[in-house]
């Protein structure tokens, strides 16, 4: 196997896909919890998405409605603490299971002694958490390092999430995978100068993912292979995608100067 020194995880879209029925509607029972009429449709939401960060997001959202910024400030906050406990609820009642052939992979790369971590705009009092109700514990304790919104100044696109976590992983973005979602997702990993594989989802799926390694609409389980939608380097991508796979995208891409 080409060598690979680490792959770092994505949250939000990649593991689980956690905005529509998970973020989304905890931002509503969130609104409806302190008499707010604001509701997000699902339409809405993925427009939403494009501001990177819950509580960036409520107040981009309050300040469209004309919210003053005193206000915003003052409420942004706790609704947002509010929304987090009722994202943990709705995800510890399965508003979003793991994504297909994310615990495989993790397994594989284990048995492959490769490290992992994680990197997400996503805030710490729920990362973690999430990570042990959606993959148990013995794989949550696996991650050399999680990496989260509250660790930098600039969230995704800008690569600075991807950048602490090469180094505290002590990885050379040359011989490191990311697995990614979305295009703000992607354009950090690429700026950090990792390989990047996108598993699409329905919120991502009209995503310019140019620069990708690999794009797929699924890592693949058995009986539910992977789906290629596009292999720029032209590697060879195993119906279950694997750390073979990955390495040989890391590979390619290095080999490409990318
Ligand atoms: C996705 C995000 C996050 C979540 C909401 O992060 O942009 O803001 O939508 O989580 P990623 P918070 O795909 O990088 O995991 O409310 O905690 O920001
Ligand atoms: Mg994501």
């Amino acid at each position: 196997m080409d060598r690979l020194d680490a792959v770092v995880f994505d949250v939000d879209g990649t593991i689980a896909d956690t905005e529509r029925h998970g973020h989304r509607v905890a931002f509503n029972m969130a609104f409806e919890a302190v008499g707010l009429e604001d509701r997000w449709d699902e339409e809405l939401y993925g427009r939403l998405l494009a501001v990177p960060g819950g509580k960036e997001r409520l107040d981009h959202h309050l300040a469209s409605r004309g919210v003053p910024a005193g206000e915003r400030a003052r409420i942004v906050p706790a609704l947002h603490e509010r929304k987090n406990a009722f994202f943990l609820e709705l995800m510890r009642e399965g508003a979003a299971p793991l994504r297909p052939g994310v615990a495989r992979l993790l397994d594989e790369l284990a048995a492959a002694g490769v490290p992992v971590a994680v990197a997400t705009t996503g805030s710490r009092p729920w990362v973690v958490e999430l990570l042990g109700v959606l993959l148990g514990e013995e794989r949550r304790g696996r991650f050399a390092a999680v990496v989260t919104g509250e660790d930098v100044r600039r969230q995704k696109p800008d690569p600075e999430v991807y950048l602490l976590t090469l180094e505290r992983l002590g990885a050379d973005p040359e011989r490191t995978a990311a697995v990614e979602d979305s295009e703000p997702g992607l354009r950090a990993a690429l700026g950090a100068g990792l390989a990047c594989l996108v598993v699409r989802n329905g919120y991502t799926m009209g995503h310019d993912f140019a620069g990708a390694a690999l794009v797929v609409d699924s890592l693949g389980e058995p009986g539910q292979p992977a789906t290629v939608v596009a292999n720029p380097h032209g590697v060879e991508v195993e119906p279950l995608v694997g750390p073979s796979t990955l390495g040989r995208l890391v590979a390619a891409r290095r080999g490409a100067g990318g």
